[in-house]
């Protein structure tokens, strides 16, 4: 009889493959072993082009936003994994449909021997892969790599047995009457049943595996989720008495943690232990120097009210945020690294291999600059840079690593992660306006006056702040709205302007002037490579 071809080992390759998604998911949920579909992903988004990233970063938000889906980083993060799952799918099929599309071709009598060879290779291939990206992970190397490599042989052997399983020939059961096609027939019969049960059984494994792994996930994650208690749980923010109140339906001036966007290059974040966390001090130092979460714990804290964005946001999208920001500042903790006279700038580099690099003229002449630990009075969660992450004013995001682990005093300049991949060199926070809201629904009446509707938004400039906003209908002459005390000179500031409107269809437009009085940029650019600018509008029709 023939042995099984392509379509069957399509089959099978997705029954096993997707066992093994899951075998690999619940060693990551119950002790941090490696997933290795995400990192063979953010390897491959790593050795990828910065322009074939950039497109595929962009296509993604584009899409995110056609769909209406209003929390970007969130919806970017899942379909990240998603893809990451399915590629891993895709190749397992593709290697089983190829594996017996070739035995039966070559009419090996050998199947299991093979299968143990394809998942030494690809066992190989992942230990390469988690190497290359060179991250922290919780569990030594060792115990990593024999995990990927058993699990790989035992995916490779199964897929060889159970193609010696289908290529075998079915003995005649007593009493069986012989045909011509007899043998075919019930040869068919036989492997299809047992190809049902097999994907019965690897079924059953994959489900067991990720509700385990979920629920596995939901205990650890509470762990790890902001402990404590926030400081605007008991805390007025500081400007509660602005007389400017924001327009109905404009977002919280105060982002909750919850809600703070999130963007990194790796499809799981790096967990990090900070009881054997340290901050690495080396290259152009007169000695190099560890410190613990402690002794960064023990400086002067700063606190300083902060809108992040990212480089990435469309505008109006949701790649912002703003909360406080505590940390020690960098400028005075400078004389503690003994820096030699001839460094200039500091590589900082992260426990997921991400850098940038910072000028020392910049951490000299703005003490704002600060190693920050805690986020709204609670320790950073995980996804958000647990232990330490930087905050560099006036720039956009890409500029500041989370999760650092090494800062390494150099005498040159180099590109920093994105700026490699083609993002701006500065990547300084343009001066942005957005319409929140037409609040319609609460139109104001009072005698003597006309309606007006409350129309209100936010617009930054980075730490330039904002000395004006403005706002027009249609193509009619811009009129001044009102600005609210903002939190601090480095977050939004929350605009408002009570339109007096009149009815039918109209756009209204919104634009903002920096703390210097320049101007935004009215020309519409995308994101890439230096961050969106234009003035923002919405329709409304009353
Ligand atoms: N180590 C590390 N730091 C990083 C990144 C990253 O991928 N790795 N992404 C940067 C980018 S592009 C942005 S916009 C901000 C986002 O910070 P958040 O996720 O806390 O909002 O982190 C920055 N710091
Ligand atoms: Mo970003």
């Amino acid at each position: 009889m023939r042995k099984p071809g392509f379509g069957t080992g399509i089959l099978v390759g997705l029954f096993l493959t997707a066992s093994l998604v899951a075998i690999f998911y619940v060693g990551w949920k119950l002790v941090g072993l490696p997933f290795v579909p995400f990192h063979t992903f953010d390897w491959a988004t790593r050795v990828l082009p910065g322009s074939v990233i950039t497109f595929g970063i962009d296509t993604m938000v584009k899409a995110i936003r056609a769909l209406g889906i209003l929390d970007t980083s969130a919806a970017a993060k899942a379909a990240e994994q998603s893809m990451a799952i399915a590629i891993f799918l895709a190749i397992g099929v593709v290697t089983g449909a190829i594996f017996f599309a070739l035995l039966r071709i070559l009419r090996s009598r050998w199947s299991v021997f093979p299968g143990l060879v394809v998942g030494a290779l690809f066992g190989a291939g992942s230990v390469a892969v988690a190497r290359s990206l060179g991250r922290v992970e919780a569990l030594p190397r060792s115990i990593s790599e024999a995990w990927m490599i058993g699990a790989w042989l035992a995916w490779g052997v199964a897929l060889g047995l159970v193609n010696r399983r289908l290529s075998s020939r079915r003995i005649a059961l007593p009493g069986e009457i012989a045909r011509d096609d007899w043998d075919d027939r019930v040869e068919r019969v036989d492997r299809r049943r047992f190809i049902v049960r097999l994907g019965a059984a690897t079924a059953t494994i994959t489900v067991a595996g990720a509700v385990v792994g979920r629920m596995l996930g939901e205990s650890r994650r509470r762990g790890t989720v902001a402990s404590g208690k926030r400081w605007s749980a008991d805390n007025r923010l500081p400007n509660a008495g602005a007389t400017v109140k924001p327009a109905p339906g404009t977002r919280p001036e105060y982002t909750p943690l919850e809600d703070h966007y999130r963007i990194d290059i790796t499809t799981s974040p790096p967990v990090v232990d900070g009881t054997t966390w340290r901050l690495k001090v080396g290259g152009l130092v007169e000695r190099p120097l560890e410190l613990t979460l402690d002794q960064i714990r023990a400086l002067e804290p700063l606190h300083q009210f902060v809108t992040l964005a990212c480089i990435s946001n469309p505008i109006a999208g949701s790649l912002i945020g703003t909360t406080r920001w505590t940390g020690a500042s960098f400028q005075r903790l400078l004389p503690d690294l003994r820096l030699n006279p001839n460094a200039t700038h500091l590589k900082i580099t992260s426990a997921d291999r991400f850098y940038e690099v910072v000028d020392l003229e910049t951490i000299r002449s703005d003490p704002r600059v600060m190693l920050a630990y805690d986020w709204d009075g609670v320790p950073l969660t995980t996804p958000h840079g647990f232990p330490l992450r930087i905050y560099i004013p006036d720039h956009y995001g890409m500029k500041q690593p989370k999760w650092i682990q090494t800062i390494e005093a150099t005498d040159h300049w180099e590109p920093g992660y994105w700026v490699k991949r083609g993002w701006d060199k500065t990547a300084r926070m343009k001066a942005t306006a957005v319409i929140d809201t037409v609040s319609v629904d609460m139109m104001l009446s009072e005698a003597g006056k006309d309606t007006r509707i409350p129309v209100g938004g936010i617009a930054h400039a980075g730490a330039r702040g904002i000395s004006k906003v403005e706002v027009r209908t249609d193509d009619g002459p811009w009129h001044e709205a009102q600005l609210r005390t903002p939190l601090s000179g480095t977050t939004w500031v929350v605009w408002r302007y009570d339109w007096p409107f009149q009815k039918g269809q109209h756009r209204l437009t919104v634009r903002c002037y920096d703390g210097s009085g320049a101007l935004q940029n009215a020309e519409m650019a995308p994101p890439h490579p230096s961050g969106a600018s234009g003035y923002h509008d919405k329709t409304v029709m009353l």
